[in-house]
């Protein structure tokens, strides 16, 4: 009887291409029903938006589930390598409507919903956004799983299920205020709780060394507490549905062990303290965006969620497999940044204590197994474990570092550098202090096979800079992985004219294929082109300042310049270089009534991480300017300032395809790469910035009339720094500077509070100004120059505009992961049929 159903399943599987289910408008509309009724228990005539959009989610998920099993069905069959990305931030946005443009679905379930006298846009809309992320490196990790997907590579992502993702903000009298946000309140129909594959976790104890039978000493882990983590998984549909694959979220319990052993070690209240702990740990996303928190709960996270990620892997890897030696052949890890880079300490332990490996085998796989992604050069943002936090937690892990880090002084660094005892200080995994540390960054980099950065020029800082002593070392594992979107959310979905005007001239291959927009740089000085290529961008702009009357009460003119700068409020980035270009243009406005500038709207979009007191103070600060700009009525409207509370994903779908101009204004050096650079000039936007990050590549492919470059390059910066670069060198001769600064120290922004802006004014004059704002400023207020006379020759915009669109080509995901597929994974597409 069992042998008749598998035939029977290959059969159903076989007969209908893709789904077991109907997928036309009918069959949507009865599934769309069926959930309203017997999954939600309502009746469609009484049905709310929101039960609609679940019903919806679920209909849509029916089909997805389908290719889903037979994805895996496939994967297990064939005995695929695969690529595990663990990560400790997704941020997914909303799932909807990339679904159903992605699995094909989007035409019947739209007419479907419509039949059903509900419209699309409207019940997508109820849909909270999966903000289990900061900023780009979580963003990144989401545009991954859809071009690994996309490209048919098996794949599975790892992560934690927070209960809270990133805090939704709120302004109240300019200041951010922060709310918990809870995504899960309408419910989660995308995700899938799997109980029968929990995992068990370990944490605090110590370690005693015990004789065995044969007299050798095996350490063992005691006292221990424990936890359970609960898998829940998202399925992840690759564009064209062929492949889907899944994203695996662990939430964390206390488990019963975990009581008893408390119970016995310490009492009733230990252990109810110890108990809330275990379900604290998936509580909340940390807040920092490029600065490590250092905080004991963080590290209980990361190594909560590696454990319960490898173990799985591992009980994956022998459902098919019986043989170690095979391990590194058919898994491959990637460490997203060091945040889960307490694997390399896990997976020795588990080779070593679980699976009685001894060390140089052990240490053979691992280094095969894992590769490092590296984000940033900030040094805050740096992981370093104190090294009695991380013995209390972690105490056999801590033991394994020890161990990795004498062999591989005594190894490595001595047969480079014979006798040099301060190249292996240099080198070192502890840094030498009170307390001592752990470089997690330089155990990734030891325990890797490759490392990558993240745009050109970052990888070579990264070779330069941070890890100079490992590239001399390794002189062929640091290699450049520049980053990408994916073209499906950051286009085809987000900018449906856009995507219409494309594919009427270059056909519908592009999604797939981002190159091929290329083909419409010969139509940049086409006028007709440009007039619909325009009106496009206006009516996106018609859409955005309907939300920004909604939601801040401005009104903007959507014939005005719309400059965007959307992204995580920190100093680096300098929001509040762009805030006295503000100032500058408002002050000479207050000179100059008829001054002859295009009329534009500044836009923000930030959050700060809620422990950052400058950041804050710098939203404030836009804020306040930004009240008093739109109530002058002697500007005209010509300048307006909005800044729309809660900044996230869903957000930057409606800012991007309605901007003209992309603020990429970082300190030279500091931004590894930047994405939504590459977002926003893909929507037509143009880039004003310094050459950082991936901006340098964005000007290779759009070429440098095309985009508007000021400020200090990496090497002046070095040299300003050098030659003791002094603000005030800046401030007492430039006049115009000086005076927007004075004007942000007096309380005209804040009538009657004095010194309201004393934290930002004083990092730019007392504080050295470690960004070098004022040395930037005067060039930076040139290139805007530049834009506004470009913008007011609207064909010479407009052919710009194309260009942008045409040219960026190479930063959609599916390059990106192609690169990381042939020279970090070694992993070949799998079809799945
Ligand atoms: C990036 C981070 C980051 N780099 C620490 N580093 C964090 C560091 O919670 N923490 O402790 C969180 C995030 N984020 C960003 O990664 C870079 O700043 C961007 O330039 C880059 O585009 C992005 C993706 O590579």
């Amino acid at each position: 009887a069992s042998k008749k159903q598998t035939t029977a399943v290959k059969t159903a599987s076989k007969s209908s291409a893709r789904f077991n289910v109907g997928t036309d408008k009918e069959a949507m509309k009865t599934s769309i029903l069926n959930h309203v009724q017997y999954t939600l228990a309502r009746h469609p005539e009484s049905a709310e938006p929101d039960e609609w959009w679940l019903a919806t989610c679920y209909a849509v998920r029916d089909r997805i589930l389908d290719r889903f099993m037979e994805t895996q069905r496939v994967h297990h069959q064939q005995k695929v390598r695969r690529a595990y990305y663990l990560s400790l931030e997704y941020l997914m946005g909303r799932l909807l409507v990339n679904n159903v443009h992605n699995s094909g679905l989007f035409e019947p379930t739209r007419e479907a919903l419509k039949e059903l006298g509900q419209d699309f846009d409207s019940i997508a809309a109820e849909e909270m956004d999966m903000g289990l992320g900061n900023g780009g490196l979580g963003r990144l990790a989401a545009c991954f799983l859809d071009s690994l997907a996309t490209l048919d590579l098996p794949a599975i992502g790892y992560g934690i299920h927070y209960e809270f993702g990133l805090f939704r903000q709120e302004f109240s009298n300019g200041f951010q205020v922060e709310h918990p946000d809870a995504w899960q309140e309408k419910g989660c129909p995308w995700e899938i709780m799997r109980p029968n594959f929990v995992q068990e976790v370990k944490l605090y104890g110590r370690v005693e060394h015990r004789m065995d039978d044969k007299g050798k000493f095996h350490p063992e882990w005691v006292d221990y507490s424990t936890l359970e983590g609960m898998p829940f998984d998202v399925a992840i549909v690759g564009h064209g549905a062929e492949t889907v694959n899944f994203l695996r979220l662990w939430e964390s319990r206390a488990s019963q062990e975990f009581d008893f052993n408390v119970f016995n070690q310490g009492g009733y209240v230990e252990a109810v303290r110890e108990k809330a702990m275990g379900e604290t740990i998936s509580k909340v996303l940390y807040p920092n965006d490029n600065t490590e928190s250092g905080k004991e709960l963080r590290l209980a996270q990361q190594y909560f969620f590696v454990s319960c990620s490898l173990q799985d892997i591992i009980r994956r890897f022998f459902d098919g497999h019986d043989n170690w030696d095979e391990f590194p052949e058919f898994n491959t890890i990637q460490l997203n940044d060091t945040h889960p880079a307490v694997a390399v300490p896990e997976l020795m332990r588990l080779l070593i204590d679980d699976h009685r490996m001894d060390w140089e085998k052990a240490w053979g796989i691992v280094r095969k197994t894992f590769n490092y992604t590296n984000h940033t050069l900030l040094p805050e943002a740096l992981e370093k474990w104190s090294v009695p936090l991380f013995e209390r937690m972690l105490p056999r892990h801590l033991e394994i570092i020890y161990e990795i880090n004498a062999r591989y002084l005594e190894q490595e660094v001595e047969a480079m550098w014979p006798g040099d005892d301060r190249k292996k200080a240099e080198l070192s995994l502890i840094e030498e202090g009170e307390p001592k540390m752990i470089r997690m960054a330089y155990l990734s980099v030891v325990a890797s096979a490759k490392v990558n950065g993240v745009a050109a020029l970052h990888t070579e800082l990264l070779k330069k800079h941070l890890f100079s002593n490992f590239h001399a070392l390794y002189p062929q594992k640091i290699i450049n992985m520049t980053n990408g979107i994916t073209p499906r959310r950051w286009l085809l979905a987000c900018n449906p004219g856009l995507s219409e005007l494309i594919t009427e001239k270059v056909g519908d291959g592009w999604p797939k294929q981002l190159s091929q927009l290329d083909a419409i740089s010969k139509f940049a000085d086409d006028a007709k082109f440009q007039k619909r290529f325009m009106e496009i961008k206006r009516a996106n702009k018609v859409a955005f300042a309907e939300f920004v009357k909604e939601s801040c009460d401005v009104e903007i003119s959507p014939d005005a310049l719309f400059d965007v700068q959307i992204k995580r409020l920190h100093e680096y980035k300098r929001q509040h270089l762009n805030l006295l270009h503000i100032l500058t243009l408002y002050r000479r406005l207050l000179n100059d009534a008829d001054l002859d500038i295009a009329p534009r709207v500044f836009i923000f979009g930030a959050k700060a991480a809620p422990g950052y007191a400058l950041a804050k103070n710098i939203i404030r600060a836009i804020n306040k300017v930004a009240e008093k700009v739109n109530n002058d009525p002697r500007v005209n409207g010509k300048i307006k300032v909005v800044f729309p509370e809660n900044y996230r994903v869903t957000m930057a779908e409606r800012m991007i395809p309605a901007a003209d101009l992309s603020e990429q204004i970082s300190t030279a050096g500091k931004e590894a790469s930047g994405t939504g650079n590459m977002k926003l000039a893909l929507n037509g936007a143009l880039t004003i910035g310094t050459l950082d990050g991936a901006n340098v590549e964005i000007q290779e492919e759009v070429g440098e009339e095309n985009i508007f470059i000021f400020g200090k390059t990496v090497e002046e910066v070095e040299e300003a720094r050098e030659q003791g670069y002094n603000p005030y060198d800046y401030y007492n001769s430039n006049w115009e500077l000086k005076s927007v600064i004075d004007w942000l120290q007096s309380d005209y922004f804040t009538p009657g509070e004095h010194d309201a802006f004393a934290p930002l004014t004083e990092s730019l004059l007392g504080g050295g100004d470690p960004y070098l704002v004022l040395a930037d400023y005067a060039d930076y207020i040139r290139a805007q120059e530049e834009v506004d006379k470009a913008f007011k020759d609207q064909k010479r915009w407009a052919r710009m505009a194309i260009m942008n669109t045409a040219r960026v080509g190479k930063f959609s995901t599916d390059r990106t992961i192609s690169e990381y597929a042939e020279h970090i994974w070694k992993l070949k597409p799998v079809k799945i049929g």
